[in-house]
């Protein structure tokens, strides 16, 4: 049982994916929280050396470091989808707390709900369930992540129990003006503009079924803006009529590129990306192509979204 793995551990390293969010990190964080009680030696880790300046206001932020201890004897994954978005391979124990629909339950143990909103409600729950104090640490935590994943409760797979929850984490403290305000009220110039200049760029086809993004990599070295603040404009052409889903191609720096989908649920953007090594979740799906002939997959990809969509 996961509960007695984490009783029985010494040294437990909790996993935030590589460029985590607010999700991944504020999971991370409330279990951090929750372990310090139990006198336990634990290390918040993440792959990833940069890190979004905006999650900065989350609980123990100050304690990320991407060094993996060399005396762990358990890790525990958040929000990761698969084993390769821990970014680093280790065999030891893992538990994988998860709520992703592509995930292939890679840990030793695994908590996956792929109908919960955030890998923080999959936490809550399992707070809930054992009967854990949640303080106002890790009740700011936890909503961070309801809060980033729910898009500010805009997204459609809002419910009761979406609500429920924001409720209860008021209740036991969370602050809701801090999270909105880093999450929601931050933005940087740079990503205005490239989000200015990505929307005059957007390319409709499939009769604007399908917006498409390209993003070389000038135009993100020039603007400053971050990868994660090109990825606001997807969910902005997603809001128009006619638009069904919403592609972005990112040019990395290293010869690879990213790859993100967004759609409105006519088409599975997990399964669409299945094929080209990714996954996600139904509305929201990603992928990183590493082989030489990525412009052609690109093409495959485009070619199979529009006949999906038809
Ligand atoms: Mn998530």
């Amino acid at each position: 049982m996961p509960l007695s793995l984490i009783e029985s551990s010494h040294h437990i390293v909790l996993i935030a994916h590589t460029n985590p969010d607010a999700d991944s990190l504020g999971a991370a964080c409330a279990f951090y929280s929750y372990l310090l009680r139990n006198q336990k030696k634990i290390t918040l880790f993440c792959a990833s050396e940069a890190l979004n300046p905006n999650l900065a206001f989350l609980p123990w932020f100050d304690k990320l470091t991407h060094r993996f201890p060399s005396d762990a004897d358990c890790m525990i994954s958040f929000d990761c989808g698969s084993y390769a978005r821990l970014g680093i391979e280790k065999e030891l124990p893992l538990i994988n707390i998860d709520h992703h629909a592509s995930n292939d339950f890679y840990g030793t143990h695994n908590i996956v709900n792929t109908s919960a909103i955030s890998t923080t409600e999959v936490v809550y729950e399992y707070f809930v369930a054992n009967s854990i104090k949640i303080n106002g640490k890790i009740a700011t935590a936890l909503y961070a992540g309801l809060l980033d994943d729910s898009r500010c409760f805009s997204a459609s797979e809002c419910n009761a129990k979406t609500f429920a929850m924001a409720h209860a984490l008021n209740e036991l403290g969370a602050d809701h003006a801090l999270c909105s305000e880093w999450l929601f009220g931050r933005h940087s110039l740079a990503s205005l503009r490239i989000r200015g200049e990505l929307l005059k760029q957007m390319k409709l086809i499939g009769e604007g079924r399908l917006a498409l993004f390209e993003v070389p990599l000038s135009l993100l070295e020039e603007s400053g803006a971050s990868v994660a603040e090109c990825k606001t404009v997807l969910d902005e052409a997603l809001g128009m009529r006619c638009v069904q889903a919403a592609l972005m191609v990112i040019e990395r720096t290293n010869g690879e590129r990213k790859l993100s989908l967004r759609t409105n649920g006519v088409i599975d953007a997990s399964n669409i990306m299945a094929p080209f090594g990714g996954g996600g979740h139904l509305k929201r799906a990603g992928t990183i192509l590493r082989e030489e002939n990525q412009s052609e997959l690109v093409k495959d990809l485009i070619t199979m979204i529009k006949k999906e969509l038809v």
